[in-house]
């Protein structure tokens, strides 16, 4: 591990997220307008037991009248002096004025008291979270010892700085009038950081634990020996032996997952968003469709919002970002795929600013519209009132032996299976290896829109694909998975990817004709690209129970649900839909020995087998993806396995 003074350098300038409002050290991008921050107070807030808080508070120059104010709570750290400039993302918001708070939880940096993930999340029935209460505490200071505030409070964050602002919603302060939860984690063992529905997010949580657990007053990087850290975690081996060997047990939230390697107590008690039952403040909710990190989180605390919402206060936003990108510099393109506009920067001044200023200020147009979305392939801003848009029917996509996909069941005639070999030696690699370390950043954040042709020839990896689409096909909703799929071990992991696939001449050569391609041209190219638009993965030994894993029943048939989690895409005329089956995810999914045993983070390495998975098509055992289609489903017939 790097020495604490270095990593407290590394942190301030590489750790600091790139979406957070304001970084700790700021630094001014060309296209960021000058800071129009005039004073800058560094404050220490009690809370009710005595703690006090590391608290910023600036105030924008211009604005002799009383304003709201704004806060974000962070464990990440506050700036220590006022920015040159605001990122593009505050422009539009800062125009209205308002008085901005950044405060370090406690525990973290300067703040009093002490920090670890889990503590942090524990719900106390009736009450909320240490962050409920905390947020509480910090608001009523806030209004009554800042001078010239209006006595109006809004509160927004992206990530963790998302989970408490969504904590707020337990036990609103009476001063807190609205506030934007931005990729919030919701459950960290059903699907979000931490884990899939069970299955461990190994790598995530191990630099993420690092990160955050190491040191009270850094961002730590873990300084992994090994360029390629997939052949580091292959070498590493169990989720034991790397606590073992590298952190001794010292960081909580990776210790703490390898104890509670089912949905038990520990992880229910963490389970906040279950005390929401009602909108309790106005709240836009933000999601990126290609989060690598929180994508569950908002969709799930919108939902509970919606328990009880008479007055449509509790909104969400979706749309083609990477975790937080919403807030990026600019935002055009998914990796290579064009957008045809800057979303974040439409985001922020025609969706997000216009919320605080109805709900602060008391001007414009109360936000109507319940679920507004940047519908990717049609490339349009969408809005919906309500969610799945009524006018979205389930459609049954099939996969048939043959390796096609089309929208007609299997019959009798073609009945069949298709298998593979999976074999937890070899890992399939999530993303192209090298694979960077998940912080700083790297390739991590755009990891789930990359070309998926990288495993395309793998034995280990079925491909099934249907014919060009015959006109647009508009997916708004909720998809899954139905998979009947057996296997010869008795656990394992079944991962489910729906991909559109770009057809091979989509694009002009994006090169000069004459002069040829220069390196790298080649592949930014969209001829053939296979996009990911859902990828999940389900571990066997829960399909029955979260509480309780059980053995699978070897070279059995058994249904396979997997949730793929809200969308919304056009599969264009002339693409074609794609799904990819594989039992290996790594590192972000550890390896899932295939031999049932009470713990996979303590397997042995005799424990890992290969196993042969078999995916059945048959009429009785029909393997199939639930699309929300809107409008008629294009007319896919067959084409021949690839
Ligand atoms: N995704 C980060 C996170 C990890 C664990 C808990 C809460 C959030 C983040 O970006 O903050």
């Amino acid at each position: 591990m790097k020495t604490a003074a270095l990593c407290a350098v590394l942190a301030l300038l590489a750790a600091t997220p790139a979406w957070a409002l304001l970084p700790p050290t700021p630094h001014a991008a060309p296209s960021q307008a000058p800071s129009p921050l005039g004073t800058f107070e560094q404050v220490m807030i009690p809370m009710r037991d005595g703690v006090r808080l590391q608290t910023v508070i600036m105030r924008p120059a211009g604005h002799p009248e009383p304003l709201p104010i704004l806060i974000r709570r962070t464990p990440y750290g506050v700036p220590d002096k006022l920015p040159p400039a605001l990122p593009p993302s505050l422009q539009p918001l800062m125009k209205d004025g308002y008085i901005l708070v950044i405060q370090n939880i406690r525990g973290r940096f300067k703040s009093e008291g002490t920090f670890t993930i889990s503590g942090d999340a524990r719900l106390t029935p009736g009450e909320g979270t240490i962050e409920t209460r905390d947020a509480w505490d910090t608001i009523d200071w806030l209004v009554k010892n800042v001078p010239n505030n209006n006595g109006r409070v809004g509160a927004l964050g992206v990530s963790y700085d998302g989970y408490t602002t969504a904590a707020m919603l337990l036990n609103p302060h009476p001063a807190l009038k609205a506030i934007s939860e931005q990729a919030s984690p919701g459950d960290q063992w059903m699907n979000d950081d931490d884990h899939r529905y069970g299955a461990f997010r190994l790598s995530y949580d191990f630099e993420y634990a690092v990160m955050e657990e190491q040191a009270k007053t850094a961002n730590t990087h873990f300084a992994f020996d090994q360029y390629d850290t997939y052949a580091w975690y292959l070498r590493a081996g169990s989720a034991e032996q790397i606590d073992t060997t590298w952190l001794h047990g010292e960081i909580p939230y990776f210790r703490e997952a390898i104890e509670h390697p089912d949905h038990d107590a520990f992880w229910k008690s963490q389970d906040w968003v279950s005390a929401i039952h009602a909108s309790t403040v106005p709240n836009l909710n933000v999601a990126g469709f290609w989060d690598q990190e929180d994508p569950f989180g908002p969709w799930r605390i919108f939902r509970a919002e919606k328990q009880h919402d008479p007055d449509n206060t509790a909104l969400m936003v979706a749309g083609p970002w990477a975790h937080g990108q919403w807030r990026a510099e600019s935002w055009s393109s998914l990796g290579v795929i064009p957008l045809g506009q800057d979303t974040a920067a439409a985001y922020a001044a025609n969706v997000e600013a216009p919320f605080f200023r109805y709900w602060l200020w008391g001007k414009g147009e109360k936000p109507a519209a319940t679920v507004t979305t940047f519908q990717t392939g049609s490339n349009a801003w969408r809005t919906y009132n309500e969610w799945p848009p009524a006018a979205s029917r389930p459609t049954a996509l099939y996969l048939h032996a043959n390796g096609t996909l089309t929208f007609t069941a299997p019959t009798a005639s073609e009945t069949g299976s298709r298998s593979y070999v999976s074999d937890p030696a070899t890992p399939v690699p999530y993303r192209a290896r090298p694979i960077s370390p998940t912080y700083p950043g790297g390739d991590w954040r755009l990891w789930e829109a990359q070309d998926q042709r990288f495993v395309d020839d793998r034995p280990d990896v079925l491909t099934f694909v249907s014919a060009p689409l015959d006109h647009d096909l508009t997916v708004t909703g909720d998809v899954a998975a139905a998979i009947f799929a057996s296997t010869s071990g008795t656990d394992g992991d079944l991962i489910v990817k729906l991909i559109d696939v770009f057809p091979e001449d989509v694009q002009k050569p994006g090169w000069n004709v004459d002069a040829g391609p220069q390196p790298g041209d080649y592949a930014r190219s969209l001829d053939g690209y296979e996009l990911p638009i859902a990828m999940e993965v389900r571990r066997g030994r829960y399909l029955k129970s979260f509480e309780a894993p059980s053995p699978l029943p070897a070279n059995t048939p058994i249904l396979w649900d997997v949730p793929l989690r809200p969308r919304d895409h056009v599969f264009l005329k002339g693409h074609r839909l794609m799904v990819q089956i594989q039992s290996t995810w790594f590192p972000v999914i550890d390896r899932n020995p295939q031999t049932f045993v009470p713990s996979i983070y303590k397997a042995r390495p005799e424990d890992y087998r290969s196993a042969t998975w078999r995916i059945l098509s048959t009429p009785d055992m029909p393997s199939k993806i639930i699309l929300p289609v809107v409008g008629e489903p294009a007319a896919a017939t067959h084409i021949s396995a690839r």
